[in-house]
């Protein structure tokens, strides 16, 4: 099947049914170069193909272990490296989790997403994160982690404790990855994936947009996400949110059309992934988040705080939702 644009567009997409097609840089640049209408009306006509068009599905964030990280990914605010005043705090207790996860489930979230300020996890820890894991499953939401890199083995014991997805971004290109972070590589990120989805869980990477990096870079990033083996279930695109104290303190902020774009170009690329909106939204309009919705995102984080920064909160986002006839995506829907 091909997707006719209209006589005067030069870019038709294959998308022979069942499977995905691959990509390289220079489609996906044309792609992204569109004049901004062609290429919504593309994506949008992609979303409608794949998705319930009017409905998003929300994910609720939660820091099971703040801060006091050893990396130096300049972007975050709970790396060891720079003085950002946040306060570092310990594991967080199972009991705590599951009824911070409760909460959530009755808002509506339908996946539980737990984050903690880790390299990777220590034998140590392996235990609670398996009773979390448990725990979160057995209130009937999906559960999502992100603790670093992980190994085979311990891939396996995540997968084992039932969890449904794991999120590792690349966060960049290839080529701007070591200018963001000098204490692992871009293929650490991609060996770390490598053993998730051995194992058999579900991929959740993206990035984030607004670092200082050129449109190639984030063109790149998406052909990355949309060639890897199986592209990911989800895909996180995050505006940066600039933390004080950070090198990306004073980032240069993204052009929110071009911000559209990125969306727009990766429901194109990835048409069965969701798409999430995540960091970030609080410093964008209703209307901006419109027209990601419209470029094909799907996915939202619910509640008053992502990790350790602010998010829009329950009541701002049933306004929106209402204004724009957008309903929460139901529990096990596809
Ligand atoms: N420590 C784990 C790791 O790095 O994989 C998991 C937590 S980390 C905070 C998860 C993701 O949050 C990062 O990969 C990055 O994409 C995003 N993130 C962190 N700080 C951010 C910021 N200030 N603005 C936007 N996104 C951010
Ligand atoms: C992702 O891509 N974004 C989320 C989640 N995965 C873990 C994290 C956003 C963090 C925003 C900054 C903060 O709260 O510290
Ligand atoms: Fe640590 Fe993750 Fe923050 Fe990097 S993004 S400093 S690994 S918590």
């Amino acid at each position: 099947m091909t997707i006719e644009l209209n006589a005067d567009s030069d870019v038709n997409l294959p998308l022979i049914d069942g499977a995905l097609p691959r990509w390289n840089r220079k489609e996906a640049e044309a792609i992204h170069g569109m004049p901004f209408n062609d290429l919504l009306f593309l994506a949008q006509t992609i979303h409608r193909q794949n998705f319930d068009r009017n409905r998003v599905q929300l994910s609720h964030l939660l820091s099971i272990k703040t801060g006091g990280c050893p990396e130096d990914c300049g972007y975050c605010s709970q790396s060891a490296h720079y003085e950002t005043g946040l306060k570092a705090s310990k594991l967080m207790e199972v009991q705590r989790v599951i009824a911070e996860a409760t909460k959530a489930r009755y808002a509506g979230a339908t996946r539980y997403c737990m984050g903690a300020a880790w390299r990777g996890p220590k034998e140590r820890d392996m235990g609670a994160v398996v009773a979390m894991i448990e725990g979160v499953k057995a209130l009937g939401m999906e559960t999502c982690m992100t603790l670093g890199m992980l190994d085979f083995g311990q891939a396996q014991r995540l997968k084992a404790a039932g969890l449904d997805y794991y999120n590792h971004n690349i966060d960049t290109s290839e080529r701007y990855y070591g200018e963001v972070v000098s204490t692992r590589s871009f293929a650490n990120r991609l060996e770390t994936l490598g053993h998730v989805r051995e194992v058999g869980m579900k991929v959740c990477c993206g990035g984030i947009v607004g670092m200082g990096e050129e449109k190639a870079d984030r063109i790149d990033m998406l052909v990355t996400l949309a060639n890897l083996p199986e592209p990911p279930e989800s895909v996180p695109i995050n505006m940066l949110i600039p933390i004080k104290g950070t090198p990306l303190a004073e980032a240069e902020p993204i052009d929110p059309i071009d911000f559209v774009r990125t969306i727009a170009l990766a429901r194109i690329m990835m048409p069965k992934s969701y798409v999430r909106l995540s960091a970030g939204r609080t410093a964008m309009s209703d209307e901006m988040q419109a027209l990601c919705f419209f470029a094909g995102a799907n996915s939202i984080f619910v509640g008053d705080t992502l990790l350790t920064a602010d998010n829009p909160g329950e009541d701002k986002d049933t306004l929106l939702f209402r204004r724009l006839g957008i309903e929460p995506m139901q529990r096990g829907a596809k």
